[in-house]
């Protein structure tokens, strides 16, 4: 199948253009290399050294035996985007393009608007531009779990049966986004949404929980083949900091009580999950929606799970509470349904432990890379608008 991916530069992109071509697809990607940008704004640089893009397309072939056809530019440069879909007639466009940090989008009004229009625009330039010159194409739109936020009641995937007044239909399950950068996802869902229903196009909506791991196999042993690997207060999510903390001798920060669940899955099933609703595309006029998560967790097990890992490993960690920069739930009641993968044949990959002690193996090389930008690892960005670093947490 000839697949698109639009943010190939990225943590999951790049990633999932080596697990598509071992899979024999022909794979092609743009970028505008943001993703570099926003994480040298916050004053650091991934785990793992990234070469340039002309070193990464070598990389990529040399192992790989096959081109990965690369074009520079931005989704929000409708021009760019309508060329490339002539050029490269995708059969599926797997659309990662979006500013993912809800800390980056949290910061000030800047950050805010700047998330919203990119992600926003950039997804009704791609939508507009299926329609116009391959409105046959599946799209695999990447949302996310916090869409849904956290509802005291049971989470479907997308859609629920409800009855009103003595009727039902089926609806979209309500979404109470906790950031401006979840939110700009909710409004993404909303518009493609309606341009299936509008103009028939076809898409899967992933709601993807939080991704974490350093590699997949199709990456071999070859180091300008590793996806980045952000540690961070905004790019960094909470197993990876964990883990980066841990190869440093930082103590480990879960937020406030840290009894906050979120759906986890290791980048390995990440590309497995996005590689299967690829190759399973939905009718025309269909938005799917899919919940995409191994399994439910709360933060400060999993803070534990990597200690356990690390001590095994000879390290020496320390788990310490800290402030919570953000407004969310500590303690709530959080049951995702995840059954459309499954269903579709979705393998998760590892136990969590054997994944985090790879990672940790994987990050004690680069740790001298982590010590150098220690300073970015407790955040500041409130929730308030403030810019306070947060303390730990007495007992
Ligand atoms: N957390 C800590 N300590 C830390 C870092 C995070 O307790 O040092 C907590 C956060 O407060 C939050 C949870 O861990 O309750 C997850 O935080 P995260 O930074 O790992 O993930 P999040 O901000 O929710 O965003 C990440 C990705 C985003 C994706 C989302 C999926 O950055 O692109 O959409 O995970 S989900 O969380 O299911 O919405």
């Amino acid at each position: 199948m000839r697949v698109l991916i639009c943010g190939v530069d990225g943590y999951l992109g790049w990633s999932l253009a080596q697990y598509l071509v071992a899979r024999d697809h022909d794979v092609s990607g743009c970028d505008n290399y943001s993703r570099r940008d926003w994480v040298a704004e916050m004053g650091s640089q991934s785990a793992t050294p990234i070469g340039r893009m002309t070193e990464r397309l070598e990389a990529f072939r040399e192992n790989h035996g096959r081109n990965l056809m690369y074009r520079r530019g931005s989704t929000l440069d409708y021009n760019f985007l309508w060329n490339i879909l002539r050029e490269f007639e995708p059969e599926a466009i797997v659309h990662l393009a979006e500013q993912p940090s809800a800390p980056y989008s949290m910061i000030d009004v800047q950050h805010a608007t700047y998330t919203q229009n990119n992600n926003i625009i950039g997804t009704l330039n791609l939508l507009y531009g299926m329609k116009e010159v391959c409105p046959e194409a599946h799209l695999v739109k990447l949302g996310t779990m916090g869409e849904y936020g956290t509802p005291n009641i049971d989470i479907p995937e997308g859609y629920f049966e409800i009855e009103y007044r003595g009727r039902k239909d089926h609806l979209p399950f309500p979404r109470q986004a906790g950031s401006w950068y979840h939110q700009s996802k909710v409004h993404d869902s909303n518009n493609v949404m309606m341009a299936c229903r509008v103009w028939g196009l076809r898409s899967t909506d992933i709601m993807q929980g939080v991704v974490f791991g350093t590699r997949i196999n199709e990456m071999g042993e070859d180091e300008r083949l590793l996806s980045r690997f952000d540690f961070d207060q905004c790019f960094g999510t909470a197993i990876n900091r964990f883990c980066s903390m841990a190869v440093i001798g930082h103590p480990l920060t879960p937020y406030g009580k840290g009894h906050q669940k979120r759906g986890f899955l290791p980048l390995r099933d990440s590309v497995q999950c996005l590689t299967i609703a690829v190759e399973n595309p939905p009718e025309a006029g269909e938005c799917r929606v899919f919940n995409q998560f191994e399994k439910v967790y709360d933060i400060t097990e999993l803070a534990w799970k990597v200690k356990r890992v690390a001590e095994k490993l000879g390290l020496s960690v320390e788990v310490r509470h800290t402030e919570n920069p953000r407004a969310e739930l500590e303690e709530h009641y959080y049951k995702p349904d995840h059954k459309h993968l499954l269903d579709l044949g979705y393998k998760p990959s590892h136990e969590m432990e054997a994944e985090m002690e790879i990672m940790i193996k994987d990050l004690m090389k680069y740790r001298n890379r982590i010590l150098a930008r220690a300073d970015v690892l407790i955040p500041n960005v409130q929730w308030d608008g403030s810019r306070r670093k947060v303390h730990f947490l007495k007992g």
